[in-house]
């Protein structure tokens, strides 16, 4: 029996769902989904039920390690651990210069916005600017999309009176990441239908989320910049763009409709594997309702031509006029942090790369995105001035995230020092010198800062209104634990190298705001302290926010779009060059044309309900049906192959091989595979395949075949073929 019940929030991914916990006195029992919550309306899922086993697991670090000379592992004190990390990267960085100190950030840096926040401004205090993170191998077209396009200056319209909303390559009802806002999507898309909205999918598997569509395009990969250029040709050719939007607020168009000119839906649709018709009704379907939202996922972002897609995807809500006008409500103003003010009017385009720190490899530079994680294994690896010697990761792991597995893990092995913080012993954590053990999410205060950033992601992201939600730490870590809040790794080491901390805030557009905001050294500050000087201009103060523990929405006061300045003069950009010669070279010459004939097939990129990434997929409840990451194909390809469900395959690409067990399943188009990524451990467990899964990124190389913009290679769409490995079926 429960003896009370503590509200807070779901931290095992990015959604952040209102949560009760039950207590029998106090110990934590039980969690589900918080039904009074406006939000997320009791939504949970199965990986939020796995929490308090997430916390309890074996497998958790309950102390910080130590790697001894023979690659085993001692626990050692936390404050011990800050001591010799401290003294370490004091050495190097009076050996060879701050950029010799280099940080990644994955996705478990945004659990709680104090770990961030200090990590930006321990690097400031380093003097380094090689701080990478995960968005630069994730969707980094987006930034580098919205630099050479330009921001609206308030939101888009949104999803709750879209009449359309297409879907590329997005599947929200598993990720819970944008094409539906964020909190409860499955409900948010029933109403939206309810109401008679239409939802055009374009995804060559028959998602989650393509199963509920109204139309659904089940292209080959990689493809979809072809057919947004398509779609943009129909919708420019029949007049179905917004042309007084245009005239006043955009520049560019001509140049458009010059480039797309060459994407007559007769002309792209055979490289596209649709039938001609099927651009078409997409494109008036989009085109010709009155309000919309298009939105792009990961599949095709990671296919080959992210950032022109990510550019396409702009122009089409901005040809379409999908922004919302002088005297609309915003629906979601922001709400710990500080207020989105919106007027009818754009910012023009921006740099989206060339300028900050200069990489060494590939001519690549700083990016909108972020620091192009994609070079830092060369970083590493690459002696001579400038190379990185040590790495900090931040709730990342880049054995199992980067593609080029083999490199990465020759990047982390000739590393000087990495310190890995990471609740478990990941494939990274054991190349790691050091191991910081962090607390559980409910051993940690908690407010959903970085969630309310989201809305400024891109289009189709973020809360459906003013929501925010704080916790206090719940629990104390077990006992007997070392474990600290993941902001204190870099508050101790700063103290102990002698550096001093300021904090700056994060800005809603451009430069940050406001003078920065010193650090106490000598005392050292809560998570709350932090929080509070994050949120010093939020809308909703932190203190009346922290009245409201269950979440809430602010709805006043209400935010409208202020008229346009009188003689402002910015204007978006739906022409810009880089885009338009991209759009030429790509006319004659599909994704696939590039593709080797003896790897006939490709693997394309999903994600599963039961796993985060590498997080979240040792729990025993969300291995109970598949343990490992199956190689999804279409049953006819499979008896095409002769391979049975089960069975271990050899899946070979240009670059590496990798063993896989397939699976059966109809929703695949024919001629792929569909595969999750970030499975898999060291390339010495690959033969328990069967328990553990495989890495696809070990099959992607760094180095062809990359987004000449942001570097991103071919995560998804990847060409391979299948082999048949002795004794791969299950025996009988
Ligand atoms: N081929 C291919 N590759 C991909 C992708 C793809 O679709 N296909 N997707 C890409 C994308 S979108 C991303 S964002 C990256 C992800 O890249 P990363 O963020 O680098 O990878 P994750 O596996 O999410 O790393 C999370 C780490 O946090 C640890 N962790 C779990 N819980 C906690 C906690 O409470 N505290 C702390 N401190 N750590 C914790 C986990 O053990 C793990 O080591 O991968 C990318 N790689
Ligand atoms: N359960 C769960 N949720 C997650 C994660 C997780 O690992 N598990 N990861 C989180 C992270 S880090 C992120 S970035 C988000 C990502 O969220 P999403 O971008 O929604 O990622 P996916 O669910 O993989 O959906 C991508 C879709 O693209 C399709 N696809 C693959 N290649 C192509 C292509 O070339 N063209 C088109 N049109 N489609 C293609 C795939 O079939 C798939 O349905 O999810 C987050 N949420
Ligand atoms: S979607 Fe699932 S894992 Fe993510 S916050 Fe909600 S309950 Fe937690
Ligand atoms: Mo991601």
């Amino acid at each position: 029996m429960a003896t009370r019940t503590e509200p807070s929030y779901c931290r095992m991914c990015f959604n952040a769902c209102a949560m009760l916990v039950d207590f029998e006195g106090d110990e934590p029992v039980a969690v589900r989904g918080d039904k009074e919550n406006p939000v997320y309306q009791g939504f949970f899922c199965v990986k939020g039920q796995q929490l308090l086993h997430a916390r309890s697991h074996p497998g958790r670090l309950l102390r910080s390690q130590k790697r001894r000379a023979d690659g085993s592992f001692e626990a050692i004190s936390s404050r011990q651990a800050f001591d010799e990390i401290a003294e370490r990267l004091g050495e190097l960085r009076a050996k060879y210069g701050p950029r010799s100190i280099a940080t990644y950030s994955g996705t478990f840096s945004t659990a709680n916005p104090a770990s961030g926040t200090l990590l930006t401004a321990w690097m400031k205090a380093i003097g380094s600017r090689m701080a990478f993170n995960s968005n630069t191998i994730d969707q980094p077209g987006k930034a580098l999309g919205q630099a050479l396009h330009g921001m609206w200056m308030a939101p888009p319209q949104d999803f709750a009176t879209a009449d359309v909303a297409l879907l590329i390559g997005i599947n929200p009802l598993v990720a819970m990441s944008g094409g539906v806002p964020q909190g409860n999507p499955g409900r948010f898309l029933s109403d939206a239908l309810a109401r008679g909205m239409q939802l055009v999918a374009i995804d060559p598997r028959r998602s989650e989320t393509a199963r509920r569509a109204t139309l659904h395009l089940q292209p080959v990969p990689g493809e979809d910049a072809a057919i947004l250029a398509s779609m943009l040709h129909v919708i420019l050719r029949e007049g179905l763009h917004d042309a007084d939007f245009c005239a006043e607020h955009v520049n560019g168009l001509d140049a458009l409709r010059a480039a797309v000119a060459a994407y007559a839906p007769e002309r792209v649709a055979a490289r596209t594997g649709l039938a001609a018709d099927e651009i078409v009704r997409a494109a008036r379907v989009f085109g010709g309702a009155k309000r919309g939202v298009a939105t792009a996922g990961t599949g095709p972002n990671m296919s080959g031509h992210g950032t022109l897609l990510e550019y396409l995807v702009l122009c089409l809500n901005t040809v379409c006029g999908r922004w919302l006008r002088e005297g609309e409500r915003v629906a979601n103003p922001g709400c710990v942090v500080p207020t989105f003010s919106a007027k009818a009017q754009a910012t023009g385009p921006w740099p989206g790369w060339g300028f900050g720190e200069k990489l060494r490899v590939r001519g690549f530079t700083n990016t909108a995105a972020g620091m192009p994680t994609t070079t830092l294994a060369d970083e590493i690896l690459l002696e001579g001035d400038g190379q990185v010697r040590a790495l900090i990761n931040l709730g990342g792991n880049p054995v199992a995230a980067w593609p080029d597995q083999r490199k990465t893990i020759a990047a982390m092995e000739k590393l000087d020092l990495l310190v890995q913080i990471d609740i478990k012993m990941s494939a990274t954590a054991k190349l790691a010198h050091y191991v910081v053990a962090p607390k559980h999410s409910i051993e940690m205060p908690g407010v959903t800062i970085n969630q309310d950033y989201l809305s400024l992601y891109g289009v189709g992201f973020g809360y459906p209104a003013p929501y925010g939600q704080y916790t206090p730490a719940l629990v104390d870590p077990p006992e007997g634990a070392d474990v600290v809040e993941e902001w204190e790794f870099f508050y101790e080491t700063a103290k102990r190298m002698g550096l001093a901390l300021e904090l700056q805030q994060m800005a809603l557009i451009g430069p940050a705001k406001g003078a920065p905001i010193p650090l106490d050294m000598e005392r050292k500050p809560t998570s709350e302290d932090i929080y509070a000087i994050l949120m010093r201009d939020a809308r909703v103060p932190f203190d009346e926010l922290r009245k409201h523990r269950h979440g809430a929405v602010f709805p006043d006061p209400p935010v409208f779009v202020a008229p346009k300045d009188a003689g402002w003069e910015g204007r978006l950009e739906v022409g810009a060059a880089p885009m338009m010669e991209a759009l030429a070279e790509l006319a004659d010459a599909p994704v696939a044309s590039g593709d080797p004939a003896d790897l006939p097939l490709r693997l394309i990129s999903r994600r599963m309900m039961t796993a985060y990434n590498s997080s979240s997929r040792d729990l025993p409840a969300l291995r109970a049906k598949y343990a490992y990451n199956p190689a999804f194909m279409h049953p006819d390809e499979m008896a095409r192959l002769g391979l049975e469900p089960g069975e271990v395959v050899a899946i070979h690409s240009e670059h590496a091989s990798i063993l896989g067990v397939v699976e059966p399943d109809a929703s695949v188009r024919e001629g792929l595979v569909s595969m999750s990524h970030s499975f898999g451990d060291l390339p010495e467990r690959d033969g328990d395949v069967r328990a553990i899964g495989s890495n696809t990124g070990r099959l992607t190389s760094v180095e062809r075949d990359y987004d000449r913009f942001s570097g991103l290679p071919r995560m998804s769409n990847i060409p391979i073929r299948i082999e048949r490995v002795e004794g791969g079926r299950r025996a009988s």
